[in-house]
């Protein structure tokens, strides 16, 4: 049976990863109608783990005898200056997620949850890996600066990362 302080937490974290995907569909939406359709493909599949992320968690709780409840959500955004505004939000947003996983796995110690602190391995090392995808990305979209040749071809890499099966 989960402690409620860390239950709470959890429900948390699932308004967060549907947050996420949200975030994640209204940055494809815009990418596709800027004409970025790989970018577009990348951030669809993006949005689309952040929601099995979210129902992981779901399935956990109530596994675990709690009850996980959807929360109201924040306004996505929808608007960006350029592609690389995009992925500078994206980074951002990662970099937020891992701090609250970090937050809910160092509650689950002080609880001394020690079975979520073992579920939450998975969501520590899924941070890890979205954010040297995403600092990847920036990289490039960094030495593209202006060249729009340079942005097309990310574009088209992004396009092959979104039609990859997913690692995990
Ligand atoms: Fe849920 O992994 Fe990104 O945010």
């Amino acid at each position: 049976m989960l402690k409620k302080k860390v239950e709470d937490a959890l429900i948390e974290q699932i308004q967060l990863e549907e947050e996420s995907s949200r975030v994640y569909m209204a940055m494809a939406s815009w990418c596709e109608s800027n004409g970025f359709p790989g970018a577009a493909q990348f951030l669809y599949k993006h949005s689309d783990e952040e929601r099995m992320h979210q129902l992981k968690l779901i399935h956990y709780v109530n596994d675990r005898g709690g009850h996980a409840l959807l929360k109201p959500l924040a306004d996505p955004g929808n608007q960006y200056k350029s592609l690389k505004d995009v992925f500078d939000q994206v980074l951002k947003h990662e970099l937020h997620v891992t701090a609250s996983i970090n937050a809910l796995y160092d509650l689950t110690t002080r609880e001394k949850d020690f079975t979520t602190g073992q579920f939450l391995q998975w969501y520590i090392m899924e941070q890890i890996e979205e954010e040297s995808l995403v600092n990847g990305i920036l990289d490039k979209m960094n030495l593209a600066g202006d060249n729009k040749g340079g942005i097309f071809f990310i574009d088209k890499e992004l396009a092959a990362l979104g039609a990859a099966p997913e690692a995990t």
